[in-house]
């Protein structure tokens, strides 16, 4: 047999050493990781110091990665752009719930790639505290699985499944704060000084009393205020959310490594995806709200710049429910463009899909997301959701209020009292979350299918209620996977599940209304919504034909803009999506009648109106008017000349 021709004529290596690999990523991210960490710690330790001992730590990371991972390290570094893909969609679930174990998710794998999904949130599933533990977000050990579900080998095996399947796992990063009952807190309780600097302490109440003028209150039912007296120590602790929660100390470079480390065994263990919990509180500063401060976006950067050395495969969600005027620069801005945040949730178009549903009206839906936000990011794009495990929080500013001739007050008091099933005529079936007597402020829970009237229909039977109540389901889902974005599905929303009821007899839950939107999985209704005509059967084919689209579609990907257009109609949401070789106009009609839009509002190409990706059919046209269904979503598709 002759000898394969040699594809390199100069003599020299035939390979990259992995040593060699990570000396060049170190040197990619050395800059860009100096900078913030010598802003951040350059008084408390020398920044020579500290890039050795962190040079160490992640030489010492890389040394313990699985082969198979530094593969796909070299598979995302040539294809940065991987999770902008239009391929691209999420699911997300607790383990129990969803399968009962670790190994029961592994089997559910089929089910997500019948569905479209290439994205697999495990809800929190470390090691959590005994009892109440915030529904995961209370970690007493980050190394270990928490014991109900499995093993963090048996995680390990899953995503390794997951990723045969081409299905990336995302875990849960929290490191806002422990549990206090992990081995951080247990020796700072027992009066280790080392330890008791990982936290916020403090001997006496005059300085949290100074900083709770400015403060909020994240569970003022539950958990008012932000400090706890910790009887073992003697000292107020930092809390802002419960009790057991215990806010770390991020001024303190030792936090940082611990954490890095963290994130490093996580994303060694074979999770692409970290999402960074409560972000947003990770810097404190007297005087303010302690909320978005400047130093939160150098710590993700150095989060994510240390990553991209020694776990580059790994990519960083930021959750950051801030208002719409705080979030952009979580995805990059100014001197952290494009080294932050790779994913963010999009809690501004969440909100304005559920306000414009109960106002049927799409002008402050189009105002606030086409003012606040740019057409794309670099390296970056949101992750869309409609529903998640938390609230709604009703983040609509003053001013954006007001450019609408309502009040910020008015208007999300009247979405809570809608959401609530208070207002005369709403479909909705949700609660009050947290209502704040102090300030007015409340915030909503309920499952996507009771918010969007699914549940009140179902038990009426009435048909038109029904099928209204399924197209806003799919309404949403369509706009989620439209917008621009990694879409995030929650599970059971592909069929509609409804409000659990039964969490209130849990006594560790019933404190909490949050699990009312954290259902068991329904693996009947599941089973049988491939084929049946009932609403879960026809909103588990529209979400699955609506991924399979998109798949199809390249510009309905992240990297693509995702332009907001005002088109003067006040019943309707357009974005057009300028690909490369196609561009898609996302048409939405948030009313419950039939809408018409002359086609020149969109600036379509001259010809024919183009066909509605979804349904592939040619929608209809009256004197030059796109006649959108009531409670539609039409995503005409026209491809380019030449293309
Ligand atoms: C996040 O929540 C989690 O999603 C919640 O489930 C946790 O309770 C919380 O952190 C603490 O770990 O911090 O940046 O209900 O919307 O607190 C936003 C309020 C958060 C959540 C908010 C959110």
């Amino acid at each position: 047999m002759p000898g394969r021709p040699t594809t390199s004529a100069a003599p020299g290596p035939a390979s990259v050493s992995d040593d060699a690999l990570f000396d060049m990523r170190w040197e990619r991210a050395v800059a860009d990781l100096r900078a913030p960490l010598g802003r951040l710690y350059g008084r408390a330790i020398p920044i020579d110091a500290l890039m050795d001992r962190l040079h160490a730590l992640l030489a010492r990371k890389w040394a313990e990665r699985p082969v198979d991972l530094r593969v796909l390290d070299i598979r995302r570094d040539l294809d940065p752009h991987w999770f902008q893909s239009s391929r691209m969609a999420g699911y997300v679930f607790y383990v129990d719930r969803f399968a009962g174990t670790m190994r029961g998710v592994a089997d559910r794998i089929p089910y997500l790639r019948d569905l479209g999904i290439t994205y697999a949130h495990f809800m929190p599933c470390l090691m959590p505290r005994p009892g109440d533990s915030d529904g995961g977000y209370a970690v007493m050990d980050y190394t270990r699985i928490d014991p109900r579900l499995g093993t963090m080998a048996e995680f390990s095996e899953v995503c390794a499944e997951m990723r045969a399947a081409g299905i990336s796992p995302c875990i849960d990063m929290v490191l806002n704060h422990t549990a206090r009952e992990h081995d951080w807190a247990e020796k700072a309780r027992a009066g280790d000084a080392y330890h008791q600097a990982f936290y916020r302490l403090y001997d006496a109440p005059e300085i949290p009393l100074e900083f709770e003028k400015t403060l909020l209150e994240v569970f003022p039912e539950q958990a008012p205020g932000n400090f706890t007296f910790d009887e073992a120590m003697g000292k107020w602790v930092w809390t802002t959310f419960n009790t057991f929660q215990w806010d770390l100390n991020w001024e303190n470079p030792e936090v940082f490594l611990a954490i890095m480390e963290t994130i490093l065994t996580l994303a060694n263990a074979g999770a692409e995806v970290l999402r960074l919990d409560a972000v947003a509180f990770m810097w404190k500063r007297m005087g303010t709200i302690c909320q978005n401060e400047p130093e939160v976006h150098d710590i993700l950067q150095a989060i994510n710049q240390a990553a991209s050395v020694a776990a580059p495969a790994t990519i960083f969600k930021a959750e950051a429910i801030v208002g719409p005027d705080r979030l952009v620069p979580y995805l990059g801005a100014g001197r952290h463009t494009g080294k932050v945040c790779n994913l963010a949730y999009h809690n501004s178009l969440m909100v304005q899909f559920w306000s414009a549903l109960a106002t049927r009206e799409t002008r402050m839906m189009t105002d606030v997301l086409a003012r606040h936000f740019p057409d794309s990011f670099r390296g970056a794009q949101w992750a869309t959701y409609i529903r998640c495990h938390d609230d709604i929080g009703w983040a609509i500013t003053e001013e954006d209020a007001g450019r609408h001739g309502v009040t910020g007050p008015g208007h999300r008091r009247f979405l809570g009292d809608f959401y609530a099933g208070r207002f005369e005529g709403s479909f909705a079936r949700g609660a009050d979350f947290q209502v704040n007597e102090a300030t007015g402020d409340s915030r909503t829970n309920g499952s996507f299918a009771a918010l969007a009237g699914l549940e009140a229909a179902l038990r009426t039977g009435d048909a038109e209620a029904i099928d209204r109540a399924v197209a806003r389901i799919v309404l949403g889902h369509a706009i989620i996977a439209g917008f621009g974005g990694l879409p995030l599905v929650y599970m059971g929303d592909e069929i509609g599940l409804p409000n659990d009821t039964t969490f209130p007899d849990d006594p560790d839950l019933a404190g909490d209304g949050r699990w009312m939107q954290r259902p068991f999985m329904d693996w009947d209704l599941a089973g049988s919504a491939p084929t049946t005509d009932a609403p879960h059967g026809r909103i588990f084919r529209a979400l699955r034909r609506t991924l399979s689209v998109r798949a199809a579609c390249p510009e309905l990907g992240g990297a693509t803009a995702s332009r907001v257009i005002d088109t003067g109609h006040g019943r309707l949401f357009c974005v057009a999506r300028p690909g490369i070789d196609a561009t898609t106009w996302l048409v939405a009609n948030m009313s419950d009648e039939d809408q018409r839009l002359h086609r020149d509002a969109l600036g379509l190409p001259d010809g024919p109106v183009p066909l509605d990706a979804l349904t592939s059919l040619q929608p209809e046209i009256a004197d030059d008017h796109i006649v959108i269904p009531a409670l539609a979503c039409l995503w005409l598709r026209a491809v380019h000349d030449g293309a």
